[in-house]
């Protein structure tokens, strides 16, 4: 078993997907706060390991990576099972479409940094991203068509509901209208009731704030 060390923040749903992730596989990992709202994303240390200043990122062996969704696909490669991603060729695609509905269609539009330069008006940062939130939600909604069951891709966890999981949690947080996306608000449910998910919450990390 490879030494795995994440670096991450309890709020930062990049970060809460990993943790999700290791948590559904079973492997250990040992873990490391950066706080990211005092800046400790920017620190000459933690740069080296992230050129970008951004968390999460997951060493193994001592080896930094970054990009989550990079490091969801390592993860489905080193640790196999349970298997996180469909091995159907088309199906896989669509996959990743989904999860790229979250990746890149909504979570750099949430992102601190943006919503810092965007405005000092909180009103207007949480205005913008409910915007984005509920659009990009609806459309992950519909991507998933008649897959979607109990979770996201049928009865069992995927990647799928890795990412979709701490969305709705930043979902809840902007205050994002989810009242046409039951589908969606009764997945996260399903998801968040197993302790694989519980463990991985924001709120269940030692450095939380309340
Ligand atoms: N595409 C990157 C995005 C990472 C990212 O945006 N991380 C946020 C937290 S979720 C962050 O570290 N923000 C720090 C900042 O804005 O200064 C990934 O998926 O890992």
């Amino acid at each position: 078993m490879p030494k795995i060390v994440l670096h991450h923040y309890w709020r930062s749903s990049c970060s809460h997907r990993l943790r999700i992730a290791l948590e559904l596989k079973g492997v250990s990992y040992e873990k490391v706060a950066v706080n990211l709202l005092e800046g400790e994303q920017n620190a000459d240390a933690f740069k080296r390991l992230a050129p970008r200043g951004y968390v999460p990122c997951l060493e193994v062996d001592g080896e930094p990576f970054v990009e989550s969704v990079a490091i969801l696909e390592l993860l489905e490669d080193l640790f196999p099972t349970p298997a996180l991603y469909p091995l159907i060729p088309k199906e896989r695609a669509h996959m990743r479409a989904v999860v790229e509905t979250i990746n890149a269609g909504i979570q750099p539009l949430q992102n601190l940094n943006v919503l810092q330069r965007l405005s000092e008006d909180q009103t207007v940062r949480a205005q913008w991203v409910r915007h984005y939130i509920e659009a990009g939600l609806t459309a992950f909604d519909t991507l998933l068509g008649s897959r979607a069951a109990a979770f996201c891709w049928g009865d069992v966890p995927s990647v799928a509901d890795v990412v979709l999981v701490p969305q709705m949690h930043a979902a809840r947080r902007f205050g994002a209208d989810l009242s046409q996306l039951s589908r969606l608000v009764a997945i996260d449910a399903n998801a968040r009731a197993l302790p694989a998910f519980a463990r991985a919450e924001p709120e269940a990390q030692p450095e939380a704030v309340q």
